[in-house]
């Protein structure tokens, strides 16, 4: 379940260079371009949904978000601590329309970090 003009398929694909800290048969986490916090990952299923809205089916949502838990012990942040974003459509300022969890620690947090 692809969309072939979607950024994160071709990054999935290996189509455009990442930098993998976790894959398997059904997710990718890699390092986000333009990091906000000392350790920012984007974890992304395989199959192509826009969104939360887009209908992703209870099992693989679960998938993607236990993921967080291997990638926060691989990043060795589990115990400090991290935060958990997925931006949503327009005025959450979605950018990338294919789902994506981003995972951001490696520091303390303050009210105005994202
Ligand atoms: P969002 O605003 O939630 O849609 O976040 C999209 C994120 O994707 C943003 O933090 C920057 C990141 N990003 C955009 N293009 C690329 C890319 O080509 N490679 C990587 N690694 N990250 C990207």
């Amino acid at each position: 379940m692809r969309k072939d003009d979607c950024l994160f398929c071709k990054i999935v694909a290996g189509e455009i260079p990442s930098t993998k800290v976790y894959e398997d048969d059904r997710v990718l986490a890699f390092r986000d371009v333009n990091p906000q916090m000392p350790v920012h990952v984007l974890i992304v299923p395989k199959n192509h949904y826009d969104n939360i809205g887009d209908g992703i089916p209870d099992e693989e949502m679960g998938y993607l978000f236990n993921t967080v838990r291997k990638v926060a012990e691989l990043e060795g942040i589990a115990e400090s601590g991290y935060r958990v974003i997925v931006n949503t459509n327009d005025d959450a300022q979605q950018s990338v329309h294919h789902i994506h969890v981003h995972v951001l620690g490696g520091a303390p947090m303050n009210s105005g970090d994202p």
